[in-house]
């Protein structure tokens, strides 16, 4: 037989036992004695490994850092997007039996009147005397789920399936209405002296692979629904991202809120969101990043609960195309999570997990945090202020927040709380507090 032909089936069996190890699962590992040594790399030493040593430097390094996260995990915003007004559509000055004012706004995302327009419920605590901080952040529902007031109309949008809404043809209706409140405590913000705007995540794209054809990013793409990405070009949440920014926008045209101490705030994959929103947009004076887990606040390195293929195979759409080249390989990752809270630095961020949401990581998701102190050392700031890991329902904290709760992924009332104590150390002046 021709010899160069044993070559042939040599090439082609190599080629086939590495698109097999590359296809492999790498499945969740919920064993801490199983997670391996890894090394993380280090927020204050720039890539050609000059060390970051003042405040100026850190500025440099902020935006080597966020550049590596847009092309390697997020993906880019393309530039020069169009940034229309938003309109109010009602006002409601005697809203939830007297306590708010309630507003609904919105704000359209392209410059096409029939283009995606997402709607900002806003409340406002009646009782304010003059601007209020707010907490600004999505919702998984629709803006009808968080609360039982039905001057709320149903969201128009696209929205999941799910047993607990009753929806099953993905169009909202009347018995998803208030099903998401607890995640919600409105009249207890209000009353700590908060407003709180909230918006349908799936305003901005609906939640599945293939819904940004009908949303922002199918919107502003020169082929629209035909386009196809480039490696780095943005996710699902850049686009979910880049909306926390443009509600921004609009409250700081309303003088009822403080737009200087504003909070973004998410749970889970809006979790991951909030923290991709305040890392690229400093106006955001405070981020929460509730049970944000894997691509949030959960180191990526560790291996321990979701892991990089498993969240890029269930969730192909959220981040930019090039973050599954890690799939097999994290620790070539350029970036960790921890560099991701310290792109918040100097402003406060507040990471939470959960006990019994092992899948998120919580002890990722305190080292995370805990590996961002140095940067916020380097300026001026304290950190967690804890050595190791806190115990359940133990909130710790300087500029830098975290605690674990006990019970399950959501967001809680516990968990409110403790942002709302945190929001009233940074968010506040000292006189009002
Ligand atoms: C899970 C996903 C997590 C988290 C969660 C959520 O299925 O694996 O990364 O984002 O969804 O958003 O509730």
């Amino acid at each position: 037989m021709d010899p160069r032909l044993n070559w042939l089936r040599v090439v082609a069996l190599l080629a086939a036992v590495s698109s097999a190890i590359a296809a492999e699962a790498i499945p969740s590992n919920e064993d801490e004695s199983k997670v391996p040594s890894y090394t993380l790399p280090d927020p204050l030493v720039f890539a050609d490994g000059r060390p970051v040593q003042d405040a100026a430097a850190w500025r440099q390094r902020r935006a080597e850092l966020l550049e590596l996260y847009r092309s390697h995990v997020y993906g880019r915003t393309p530039k020069g997007l169009p940034r229309p007004k938003g309109k109010v559509l009602s006002t409601e000055a005697d809203a939830l039996a007297g306590v708010a004012v309630r507003k609904i706004v919105r704000v359209p995302l392209t410059s096409d009147p029939k283009g995606p327009a997402m709607d900002v419920l806003i409340y406002l605590p009646k009782s304010a005397v003059g601007p209020v901080p707010a907490f600004v952040g999505y919702n998984f529902n629709g803006n009808h789920a968080v609360t039982l007031d039905p001057g709320v109309p149903l969201a128009r949008s696209w929205v999941e399936n799910r047993k607990e809404t009753g929806i099953t043809d993905h169009v909202a209706n009347e018995r998803s209405r208030g099903s998401e409140a607890s995640a919600w405590p409105i009249g207890r913000i209000l009353a700590r002296g908060y407003a709180v705007a909230t918006i349908y995540y799936g305003d901005v794209e609906a939640d599945f692979d293939g819904g940004w054809k009908t949303g922002l990013r199918g919107a502003v793409a020169k082929e629209g629904p035909a386009h196809v990405f480039a490696p780095d070009e943005w996710g699902a949440i850049g686009a979910w991202a880049w909306g926390l920014s443009r509600a921004l926008d609009h409250l700081e045209t309303d003088r009822a809120i403080d737009a200087r101490h504003v909070a973004v705030i998410g749970h889970s994959r809006l979790g991951k969101t909030s923290l991709w929103a305040g890392a690229q947009d400093e106006r955001f004076a405070m981020v929460v990043a509730n049970e944000s887990g894997e691509g949030g606040a959960a180191l990526a390195r560790r291996w321990f609960g979701e892991t990089v293929w498993r969240i890029n195979t269930s969730f192909p759409h959220w981040f930019c195309g090039r973050f599954k080249d890690y799939n097999h390989d994290v620790p070539s990752l350029p970036v960790d999570q921890h560099e991701l809270i310290a792109l918040g630095a100097p402003r406060p961020v507040y990471v939470a997990s959960a006990e019994e949401d092992r899948w998120a990581d919580p002890r990722g998701e305190f080292l995370a945090t805990k590996h961002a102190e140095p940067v916020y050392a380097l300026l001026g700031k304290p950190g967690l202020g804890v050595a190791v890991m806190p115990p359940v329902n133990t909130p710790v904290g300087g500029t830098l927040g975290y605690h674990i709760r006990t019970g399950k992924h959501a967001l809680t009332a516990y968990d409110w709380e403790q942002y709302l104590d945190f929001a009233d150390r940074h968010l506040k002046p000292a006189k009002a507090r």
